[in-house]
């Protein structure tokens, strides 16, 4: 295919219930929807689901929409492909901005597979019917907060809970969901809030039957996540501290973890995650595929990628419902006792409310 236009939409949804995680609360989130038109009328969508403050990564909302416009789309704009796998070459000098390349590498992937009609899950070589669906919780004002929201999803069926913590929110309400759900496969999540000299949680937290402690130090800290892993029985997970191939095998290779979150946004698109996925499993690490609260498009991306066989812990694709009351997808993403389907549709697998995306967006940009 040849691209001939590239179009981006900036909106905003408000969120169901407002999440709070160690570094910020959020009430509404607000994403780049992408869409991509070739030569032969073929039409493809993907999402940037880059965070609005730079408190998860450095690459925000505005930082992606001026790298979208003035490096990436111009570089696929009239290019000539044959497989989305090779689109991640056009923009290999642009160093980093891996949400907003992401975005297009998600597009080019659902034109491509749209056009050959398969379902995308099935072109990156994913073979389930249906993946197993977690859900993350943000910090919550009380601990009865907490326990009233892990009830609810518990009971919905979702096959694993993970918690938000951060210093002052960690051992105490793990010690009260657990005590509350003795058998609950759970886990935590500090996005990187403590340092080393604060591992002593971590200690305590061995304790639980967690099934992982997910990115315990800043993101950098390769080294000091190796030193963690030697001494803990609960495997360490990686999320910020891999966004590339290279981290990937520096991580590998120090044991800085036994298990890694794959997002798709974080590690630039669907081709890199897959490869991601292939050599985290290939070196014995458990993968399971992250999110970034992504609308539907971006949220189907994540289903379509966690079909593929390694993929083996519940993923935090929950229902659409989860987080919006209205998504941008028909039909919305849902999870049924913990399992969301796997398209069998090509493409994406869901229709994409473009009227909607384009009465909703505050900015539109055209290259
Ligand atoms: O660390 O996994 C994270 C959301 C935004 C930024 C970082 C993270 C998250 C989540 C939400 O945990 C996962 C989801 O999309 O359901
Ligand atoms: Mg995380």
């Amino acid at each position: 295919p040849r691209v001939t236009t590239v179009e981006a939409f900036r909106l905003s949804l408000p969120l169901v219930h407002a999440f709070q995680t160690s570094s910020h609360r959020k009430t509404h989130l607000e994403h780049i929807l992408v869409r991509v038109a070739d030569a032969d009328g073929a039409v493809g969508w993907g999402e940037i689901a880059s965070p609005s403050d730079p408190y998860y990564c450095s690459e925000t909302v505005d930082i992606c929409w001026l790298t979208l416009q003035r490096y990436l789309a111009p570089a696929l704009r009239g290019a000539d492909w044959d497989h989305p796998a090779q689109v991640r070459a056009l923009w290999k000098r642009v160093r980093g901005h891996h949400f907003a390349k992401a975005g297009l590498d998600i597009a080019c992937w659902d034109l491509w597979s749209r056009a050959a009609g398969t379902p995308l899950a099935r072109a990156l070589g994913g073979d389930r019917r249906a993946i197993e669906a977690g859900v993350s919780l943000g910090i919550e004002p009380t601990i009865d907060d907490l326990l009233v929201q892990v009830g609810r999803y518990a009971a919905e069926g979702y096959r694993r809970i993970k918690l938000k913590i951060a210093p002052g929110w960690d051992v105490e309400p793990v010690r009260a969901v657990r005590a509350a759900h003795p058998g609950l496969p759970l886990h935590v999540d500090a996005n990187g809030a403590y340092g080393e000299d604060q591992s002593e949680v971590f200690t305590a937290l061995d304790r639980f039957g967690l099934t992982m402690i997910e990115q315990p130090y800043a993101p950098g800290a390769l080294a000091a996540h190796a030193r963690l892993q030697a001494r803990l029985e609960t495997p360490v997970c990686l999320d910020e501290s891999v966004d590339d191939l290279d981290q990937l095998d520096t991580a590998l290779e120090l044991g800085a973890g036994r298990v890694l979150n794959i997002k798709v946004s974080r590690m630039g698109g669907l081709t890199v995650a897959g490869i991601a996925h292939d050599r985290a499993v290939e070196a014995g690490w458990r993968v399971w595929c992250g999110g970034m609260h992504e609308f539907g498009v971006g949220r189907a991306a994540n289903v379509a990628i966690a079909a593929l066989p390694g993929f083996t812990l519940p993923s935090d694709v929950s229902g659409s419902d989860k987080y919006y009351a209205h998504d941008v997808v028909e039909p919305p993403i849902r999870a049924t006792e913990g399992r969301v389907p796997v398209p069998e549709t090509p493409g994406l697998g869901h229709e994409i409310d473009e009227p909607l995306v384009r009465r909703l967006a505050s900015a539109t940009l055209t290259v």
